[in-house]
């Protein structure tokens, strides 16, 4: 006999797998490179749980992808136990998108930027939007914002506590007993409770706890990125098949690859890159060549204050550009920057004898797309150069190193940086994480 709660519990996995395998395959077919039957399947017939989160708002949009990959590491160590289902936060406001024309950017879809099919192969998520509707309740049920302890710390152990809030939280009751918070700009959602939550701890730790002292089923961590990643750093197998999962969407890959092919003699057969599900490739040192051009990102704005001394002037920034597209023997470059259109302008003149590319006035069409857009898109373009130079210590440049790490780059080609003016000419050059498979 089938008891009524377990009858309820069954329709309630039947439906979410239903609603998360129409809603992968409708983008299966937009995004034709996927294998189709390569579906998420979701374990044992338990009822299902979601895990939600957010960032910090300060937080730009390359550290909020490196956050992703901790909660996705989580979701999939819970899944070893129990089905979690990993709700993507929506995308919008960031500091650095400041496009005026585009007031729209709020509420973005994971879909616009990444193959959500390709996350689903790493562990199951859903968009909030459809979170929403498969709960069919604007309802959270537990919410735990991650803090700093107030007595600081002395040594390093790992703990995580309920705690009274240190700083006043962005959450607040309403006189209905409901919590009302940002939730991505949701005005209708809240969460029937929540809790301030000190953490000094790796994302494992965190499995314990949900699995044992929470009851929700939906439960949102916000302030992730307080998350650490432990053992499964850069230099682990798992942190880099959270990254290799996290394929662009191929609508701005598309638009990316026709700037390649029309301005920089740029393609996948010509210069070895071509992709495949990311769960079935695996290229070695050396594979890919690269488009005839030397891709640079030369990160402006709050870093000429933060990391004054490693930003290069404008000046010695031509000059080091120079001197990687004579030893390589190429006359084209691929300019990715946040500078203003002053510096573009001064910059392309000291690059004088050379084709100095970026999107912004190459590729008119492109800046029809959101800030997040354009800056994959230029991401996108210096990960498939001959050779990148990139800024010190932005997750911007870390993302297309290890973009080059997936396609198979000589790392020679990859781990160079622009050193200040006043660092030495020979500055440290950046980390080499080597992929992990
Ligand atoms: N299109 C474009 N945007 C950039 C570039 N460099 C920085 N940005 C913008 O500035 C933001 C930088 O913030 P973030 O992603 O946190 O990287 P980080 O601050 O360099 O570590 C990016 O998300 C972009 O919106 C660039 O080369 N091209
Ligand atoms: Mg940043």
């Amino acid at each position: 006999m089938v008891s009524c709660r377990a009858m309820h519990i069954l329709t309630v996995y039947v439906t979410v797998v239903f609603t998360l395998t129409s809603f992968v395959r409708s983008h299966n077919e937009e995004n034709l490179y996927q294998a189709k039957d390569n579906l998420p399947t979701m374990g044992p017939a338990k009822s299902v749980r979601y895990l939600l989160y957010d960032v910090n708002p300060g937080e730009g949009f390359n550290l909020r992808r490196d956050v992703y990959m901790r909660v996705a590491n989580l979701v999939k160590f819970l899944n070893e136990d129990e089905p979690w289902i990993l709700v993507l936060p929506p995308w919008g406001r960031l500091y650095h998108w400041q496009t005026t024309h585009l007031s729209a950017q709020t509420k973005v879809q994971w879909k616009y930027f990444f193959d959500v099919n390709s996350l689903a192969l790493h562990v199951p998520v859903i968009e909030f939007e459809d979170y929403l509707k498969a709960v069919g309740k604007p309802e959270i049920d537990e919410v735990y914002y991650l803090q700093r302890y107030k007595e600081g710390w002395t040594k390093w152990e790992e703990k995580i506590d309920i705690r009274e809030c240190v700083d006043p939280p962005r959450y607040q009751k309403d006189s209905d007993g409901k919590w009302r918070g940002q939730f991505f700009g949701y005005e209708e959602v809240y969460a029937k409770k929540f809790e301030c939550m000190s953490s000094q701890a790796y994302l494992l730790t965190f499995k314990p706890f949900l699995m044992k002292n929470t009851t929700g089923r939906s439960v949102f961590l916000d302030r992730a990125e307080n998350m650490i990643h432990g053992q499964y750093s850069e230099w682990s197998r798992e942190w880099w098949t959270a990254r290799r999962s996290m394929v662009f969407s191929k609508h701005l890959r598309d638009v990316a690859d026709k700037f390649r092919q029309e301005k920089l003699d740029s393609n996948d057969k010509d210069d070895k890159t071509e992709l495949e599900v990311w769960t079935q490739m695996k290229r070695k040192h050396g594979d890919a060549k690269g488009g005839p051009y030397v891709a640079i990102h030369l990160r402006r704005k709050d870093y000429l204050y933060s990391h004054a001394k490693e930003v290069p002037s404008l000046e010695n920034a031509a000059k080091i550009a120079k001197t990687f597209l004579k030893k390589y023997k190429l006359k084209k470059l691929f300019l990715a920057t946040d500078a203003n259109g002053d510096d573009l302008t001064h910059f392309e003149k000291m690059m004088k004898g050379y084709e100095v590319y970026y999107h912004k006035v190459f590729y008119p069409e492109m800046t029809e797309y959101f800030d997040g857009a354009t800056a994959i898109m230029d991401q996108w373009i210096c990960a498939h150069a001959r050779v990148f130079i990139g800024s010190h210590v932005s997750t911007f440049t870390f993302r297309i190193h290890e973009e080059r790490e997936i396609l198979g780059f000589d790392q020679e080609t990859t781990f160079n940086r622009f050193c200040g003016d006043d660092e030495p000419k020979d500055c440290e050059q950046p980390t080499k994480w080597k992929i992990i498979y």
